[in-house]
């Protein structure tokens, strides 16, 4: 009997017996000692110790073993792939809980997927995210995080909103090629030509480095002193954006609407330094990224290609509501 019919025939044989059954052919870690997760998140910030939270508290509940990867020092595969791979080297790993530094970072995922590790993006994802349709980068389980071309719209509007629908806007953010942020630039985009009344003056990368963000808001604000509004895309752009706002005398004076809940931007909201903050769900998105690869690996649950936990806005009308503490990044 051809090789591939015996793989078959077990498959079908191990599926009927019940015991686990993997699509990919996946190692079979499962089957016998327990199932072990390696979480990769995308840098050192508190938006994925968060994640990390929500995939630990999910892991204990269902009896699944957590490895997390270093946490990376700066944005990029050339720093994150290195540090999974040396993590992968530690011992058997049945699924591959990571965020994507690059929606080019490709081959070494598809390099593990086809040694027969499962693969989940959480919060970014690959090519164009999606997992639908056959595709070189179509073979990850599924992309679960937020839809950041809805926030990058609806923010858009609200900030719109707060400058009275005229006057220049100017956009601070990470890198070109990560989804997460490109979504919500390419939203907010769409959503600032519904206002022909407002101009968006530039749109600035960070790599994701907070003091790059403040220097470069700084020289946007010295270039177009009449500027209105500003929109940073995450964590380390909000919290560089903002304090270049601040060193420069003119809070409340530019609207800004801010990405990510961390303890310093509600603190900001609270004191009137900033207007409106994004909460994404990591905690949720973690949490739910545990719970389907477990599904998948334990009966074979097939995997939604993708799974979207929405958001939360803070405002100074809810900052200090008690039920808006949860969504805060602690
Ligand atoms: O905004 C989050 C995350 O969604 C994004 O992909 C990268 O930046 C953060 O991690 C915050 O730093």
């Amino acid at each position: 009997m051809k090789k591939g019919l015996i793989v078959i025939a077990s498959l079908m044989l191990l599926a009927i017996v019940g015991m686990p059954v993997f699509a990919n052919g996946g190692n079979d870690a499962a089957a016998d000692d327990g199932i072990t997760m390696l979480f990769m998140p995308g840098i050192a910030d508190p938006f994925y110790y968060m994640m990390e939270k929500g995939v630990k508290a999910k892991a204990e509940e269902l009896g699944v073993t957590v490895i997390t990867g270093e946490y990376p020092k700066s944005w990029g595969p050339e720093v994150q792939i290195p540090i999974l791979e040396a993590t992968l080297a530690q011992g058997d790993v049945d699924i591959v809980l990571i965020a994507p530094t690059s929606v080019d970072a490709i081959a070494p995922l598809k390099k593990l997927y086809d040694q027969g590790i499962e693969i989940i993006t959480v919060d970014t994802f690959l090519g164009d995210g999606d997992y639908s349709k056959p595709s070189d980068y179509s073979f990850p389980l599924s992309y679960i995080g937020s839809d950041n071309e809805k926030g990058g719209r609806e923010i858009a509007a609200e900030l719109a909103k707060l400058i009275g629908e005229q006057g220049k806007v100017y956009v601070n953010t990470t890198n070109p090629d990560v989804s997460s942020v490109a979504g919500r630039v390419k939203g907010f985009q769409e959503g600032i030509e519904s206002f022909p009344n407002i101009e968006l003056v530039g749109v600035d990368y960070n790599l994701d480095v907070q003091q790059k963000a403040t220097d470069q808001t700084l020289a946007a604000l010295q270039k177009d002193p009449d500027i209105a509004g500003i929109f940073a895309t995450n964590v380390f752009s909000s919290q560089g954006a903002y304090q270049a706002v601040v060193n420069a005398g003119l809070t409340g004076a530019i609207k800004i609407a801010t990405w990510d809940a961390t303890v310093d931007m509600i603190a900001a909201l609270k004191k009137g330094q900033v207007d409106l903050v994004l909460a994404q769900k990591p905690y949720e998105i973690g949490s739910l990224a545990v719970e389907w690869g477990y599904k998948f690996l334990t009966d074979g649950t097939e995997v939604p290609k993708a799974v979207i936990p929405g958001f939360e806005y803070f405002t100074q009308a809810n900052v200090d509501d008690p039920a808006m503490d949860e969504y805060i990044y602690k």
